[in-house]
């Protein structure tokens, strides 16, 4: 906290210094306080001029997701206006979960630098290296019917695809239900987590991992194949920051859409981003393996595909492996 508010009052003169002793006085601490923070500030990234007459002046912020980098770009109207920020947290998902136990607002977000146990779906692990991604959770309290959950994770895919459609000019395709792929390998991946009673949602998290500036040696050997970021696709480093604010504001746009109009124009672009029609596909749910050609999703977002039995199947949770060519249906 106190080292958001030294920011501040830096930011609020960018040209001119300001004295260890006019911070202390403002923020009413002592000047040794002010002058350890500030030893700290350097190391994680800020580079911040001291002379011993003049005081402090900030050069150069580090690209952290703090709220005080982050919030007066962000341009939402209601999401991410409370950010909660970490350097090294278990999971987003985990402590976001924790904070609408407790009521946390529709629209908080916890961000963090780095994850120890980043989790993917059905137990799995989430790569987490520091300061290279994007790990986000953000808190929504949809007064709709459980039975529609599913539909806020295709419009959170959506708006993930989106975004990095418009920020990196590439064409992005969701696999379902919830990776977002760059030229068949994983650039990101959804964890959407709920907690509900039968008839009525408490809060929903929405998980976020976006693999924006990781190199490929940073992938462990078992998913280096498979996985891809930002930097790699378009060969140069990426503004975190930028991303975060590109992201934020399709969330925001397709949630509000969703809640306005309701599932169809969901669905509509996310058959586009995931031209899913006539896939062959290797769908593993609940311990059984089905194999088939994907027909298309229901508008309660269950994947429905034709098995090479001929049977109609409706999968609502699974993971799915594409196979050779599409069919045309
Ligand atoms: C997912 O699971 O794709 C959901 C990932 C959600 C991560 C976010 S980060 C912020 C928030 N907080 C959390 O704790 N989680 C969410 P799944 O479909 O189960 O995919 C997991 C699999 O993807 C792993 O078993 C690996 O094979 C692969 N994988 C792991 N880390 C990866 C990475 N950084 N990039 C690409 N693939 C990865």
């Amino acid at each position: 906290m106190l080292d958001e508010e030294i920011l501040q009052l830096l930011r609020e003169s960018p040209s001119s210094f300001l004295s260890g002793e006019e911070i202390s006085r403002r923020l009413d601490v002592s000047r040794t306080a002010v002058w350890k923070r500030i030893e700290h500030l350097r190391t994680v990234g800020y580079e911040i001029e001291a002379s011993t007459r003049k005081g402090y002046r900030l050069i150069r912020s580090p690209d952290l997701l703090t709220p005080s980098e982050v919030r007066p770009f962000l341009g939402t109207k209601w999401m991410g206006t409370t950010i909660h920020h970490f350097h090294l947290i278990d999971s987003t998902n985990s402590k976001a979960y924790e904070l609408a136990l407790n009521g946390a607002e529709e629209g908080e977000v916890v961000i963090a630098e780095s994850q120890k146990k980043g989790r993917g779906r059905l137990g799995r692990q989430w790569l987490s290296p520091l300061f290279s991604n994007l790990y986000l959770s953000v808190i929504l309290r949809p007064e709709i019917p459980p039975y529609q959950a599913s539909l806020v994770t295709l419009m959170a895919a959506v708006a993930t695809a989106d975004a990095i459609r418009k920020f990196s000019g590439l064409e992005p395709l969701i696999k379902w239900p919830n990776d977002i792929l760059l030229k068949t390998k994983k650039v990101a991946g959804l964890l959407n987590e709920i907690h509900s009673e039968m008839d009525r949602i408490h809060f929903m998290i929405l998980g976020i991992g976006v693999n924006l500036n990781m190199d490929r040696k940073m992938f462990s050997k078992e998913i280096r194949e498979g996985a891809t970021s930002l930097k790699i696709e378009m060969g140069q480093s990426i503004s975190r920051k930028a991303f975060l604010q590109c992201l934020l504001q399709e969330l925001e746009k397709w949630y509000e859409i969703f809640l306005k109009e309701g599932a169809l124009p969901v669905l509509k672009t996310w058959r586009e981003l995931a031209q899913i029609k006539g896939r062959p596909v290797k769908v593993t749910s609940f311990g059984e393996t089905l194999v088939g050609v994907a027909i298309d999703v229901d508008p309660d977002g269950a994947l429905i595909l034709k098995t090479e039995q001929g049977e109609r199947k409706r999968v609502v949770a699974g993971d799915v492996e594409y196979q050779a060519k599409n069919v045309v249906l």
